[in-house]
C-alpha cells in the first residue's frame, strides 16, 4: 500500500468533540440545547440505520433529537404539515428529512417547506442556489459533500488549482460536491452515465470524489499516481466469510487503487462517519443562527 489512509472515523470524532464542547459551553451560558428533528418516511432499512446513527450522535454530543417516523403511504400534505409544525417549534433547531422519499411524494416541495434557518441538510433550493452562485453564502452546506472537503483539508490535500473529478451528479452528493470544489478553486469535471472514456478523464484528476453508486467502479489503472481519492459509495458485496453474509465496499476498487493513489478513504470508516459529524456541526450552527 502506497497511499496514506484518510481516517474518516478519527477526523469525524474530532469534529464531534469540538461540537460537544461548544454545546456544553452554550448550555453552561444558559442557552438551549441544540435540537434536531429527524423525519423518516417509510421503512428503508439503510435509511432507518442512518437516522438511528444521527439520533445517537445527538445524544452523545449533548443535543436533543426528536424522531418522526411516518408510514410509507403518508400523503404529501401529511409530510408537509409535519415539516411546518417543526418549523414553528422553537425546540427544533434543525430539520432533517431523510432522502430518498417514497416515489409518490414530491421531494422538491417537501424540501421547499423547510425553514431555511433550520435546513441542516442544505437541500432547500435557496441554500443550494446560494451554493451555486459567486459571492453568496448558503446558511448550510450539504453534509456529505461538506465532509468530503473537510477530509481533504484535514489530510493536507491542496484543493486550489487541482484538477478534481466528481463521479456522479446526484442532488445529495455529486452536484453539491462539484459546486463546493469550484468554491475551493479547483478545476472541476463531473462524470456521469453519458460521459465518454471515463478512465481517461479520471486519469487527469488530482482529486477524485466517487459517488456514482457502482461497486468498485474506479480501477487502479484509472488513477493518477499520488491522487487523493474520496470514496462516497456504500455497496453490499456478498462475502461468505462474514456473519452477515456480506461486507461493505465503496465505488472504488480499494485494493487496486491504494497501490497508486497518494491518499484514499476506506469504506466503511471514511466518508460515512463524516456525514453524521457535519450534520451535528450544522445543527449546532442552526441553534446559533436562531439565537440571534
Ligand atoms: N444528511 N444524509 C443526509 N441526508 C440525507 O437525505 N440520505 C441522506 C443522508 N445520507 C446518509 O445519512 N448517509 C450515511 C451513509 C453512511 C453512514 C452514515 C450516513 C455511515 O456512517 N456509514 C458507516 C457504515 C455504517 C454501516 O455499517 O452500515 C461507514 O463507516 O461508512
Amino acid at each position: 500500500m502506497s497511499a496514506q489512509l484518510i481516517d474518516g472515523k478519527a477526523i469525524a470524532q474530532k469534529v464531534k468533540d469540538d461540537v460537544a464542547a461548544a454545546v456544553a459551553a452554550r448550555v453552561a451560558a444558559g442557552k438551549s440545547k441544540p435540537g434536531l428533528a429527524t423525519v423518516l418516511v417509510g421503512e428503508r432499512v439503510d435509511s432507518a440505520t442512518y437516522v438511528r446513527m444521527k439520533q445517537k450522535a445527538c445524544a452523545d454530543l449533548g443535543m436533543e433529537s426528536f424522531h418522526h417516523p411516518l408510514p410509507s403511504d403518508s400523503t404529501q400534505e401529511e409530510v408537509e404539515n409535519l415539516v411546518r409544525e417543526l418549523n414553528a417549534d422553537p425546540t427544533v433547531n434543525g430539520i432533517l428529512v431523510q432522502l430518498p422519499l417514497p416515489d409518490h411524494l414530491d421531494e422538491e416541495k417537501v424540501l421547499q417547506a423547510i425553514d431555511i434557518t433550520k435546513d441542516v441538510d442544505g437541500f432547500h433550493p435557496i441554500n443550494i442556489g446560494r451554493l451555486a452562485q459567486k459571492g453568496r453564502e448558503p446558511l448550510f452546506v450539504p453534509c456529505t459533500p461538506f465532509g468530503c472537503i473537510h477530509l481533504l483539508k484535514e489530510s493536507g490535500v491542496k484543493i486550489e488549482g487541482a484538477n478534481a473529478v466528481v463521479l456522479g451528479r446526484s442532488n445529495i452528493v455529486g452536484m453539491p460536491a462539484a459546486l463546493l470544489l469550484v468554491r475551493e478553486n479547483a478545476t472541476v469535471t463531473v462524470v456521469h452515465s453519458r460521459t465518454q472514456n471515463i478512465p481517461e478523464v479520471v486519469r487527469r484528476a488530482d482529486i477524485v470524489i466517487a459517488a456514482i453508486g457502482k461497486m468498485e467502479f474506479v480501477r487502479g489503472d484509472w488513477v493518477k499516481p499520488g491522487a487523493a481519492i474520496i470514496d462516497v459509495g456504500i455497496n453490499s458485496k456478498p462475502d461468505a466469510t462474514r456473519k452477515r453474509g456480506y461486507r461493505l465496499v465503496g465505488d472504488v476498487n480499494f485494493d487496486e487503487v491504494k497501490e497508486v493513489a497518494g491518499y484514499i478513504t476506506p469504506v466503511p470508516g471514511g466518508v460515512g462517519p463524516m456525514t453524521i459529524a457535519m450534520l451535528m456541526k450544522n445543527t449546532l450552527r442552526a441553534a446559533e443562527i436562531q439565537d440571534q
